[in-house]
């Protein structure tokens, strides 16, 4: 598989009303601005078109795109996230979504599902039940997946904000994660990278083409996925961080 675009959102400045539970402060709005830069660069590096949506202080969030859709080859499904303040960045995230994909789902009330609870594992997608993802939005999802020809499996989580938080695929069978998942029937299948304890944060990286964007100040999990034979791109997250966001949550590929 290979990936050819992305859309990302500029941070806007009302980022620092953003959702958290992280306790590490405000974040820093020119700080944020750089990092995202940063990765918008790591982006086309990796090799993809980029399309740099505008900041939107209607939604503290709105930065966090992932959580807006789902992409995979030939669908697009749009999310209805489960955060109050957030459900409203959909709207502007379908249309230009419609640029992009002739067939586009949606997960509609009661459901709530937020992307980054989401993982694609080639045809194979896991979800995590998050107080952001309920079972009706699983439901939903389950049901444009298998009319698609695609494959949903459920998965619990605990102590974090969604699925992704603790668990990246990196390709190649191999799936980054950190320990309630390593050992978890529904990833038995696949090749387990572990991420220790205090390093949780950067289980949260995400696979581009062979690169691997990886969190800055997790040196033990970098070298690990450079071990198993990745190239990386380390990348300043600091501010997202304050926002409980990670590198994936920056951006949607396809
Ligand atoms: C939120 O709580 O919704 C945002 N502050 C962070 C969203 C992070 N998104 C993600 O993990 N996919």
């Amino acid at each position: 598989m290979r990936f050819t675009n992305a859309i990302v959102r500029s941070p806007c400045e009302k980022m620092t009303e953003g959702l958290s539970s992280a306790d590490l402060g405000k974040p820093d709005y020119t700080l944020a601005l750089k990092q995202h830069h940063e990765y918008v660069l790591a982006l086309e590096a990796c090799g993809l078109k980029v399309r740099v949506l505008p900041p939107d202080d209607n939604y503290p969030d709105s930065t966090f795109v992932e959580d807006t859709a789902l992409l995979t080859e030939g669908l697009a499904i749009i999310t209805h996230p489960g955060a109050a303040s957030r459900k409203g960045e959909v709207h502007s995230m379908s249309i230009v979504i419609h640029e992009f994909f002739d067939t586009v789902a949606y997960i509609l009330d009661p459901g709530t599902l937020e992307a980054g609870d989401v993982m694609m594992v080639g045809k194979h997608f896991f979800v995590g039940l998050s107080e952001r993802t309920n079972i009706e939005g699983a439901q939903q999802l389950n049901s444009i997946l298998e009319s698609h020809g695609m494959k949903l499996t459920v998965v619990e989580i605990k102590d974090m904000l969604h699925l992704k938080s603790g668990v990246s695929y990196l390709e190649n069978n191999m799936l980054l994660a950190v320990e309630q998942f390593e050992s978890l029937p529904a990833f038995g299948h696949l090749d387990i990278l572990p991420v220790p304890a205090q390093e949780a944060y950067a289980a949260n990286s995400v696979w581009i083409n062979d690169t691997v964007l990886v969190p800055d100040g997790y040196p033990v999990t970098m070298q690990n996925i450079m071990s198993a034979g990745y190239e990386v791109i380390v990348l300043d997250m600091s501010e997202f961080r304050k926002l409980d966001g990670g590198l994936s949550c920056l951006s949607l590929r396809f």
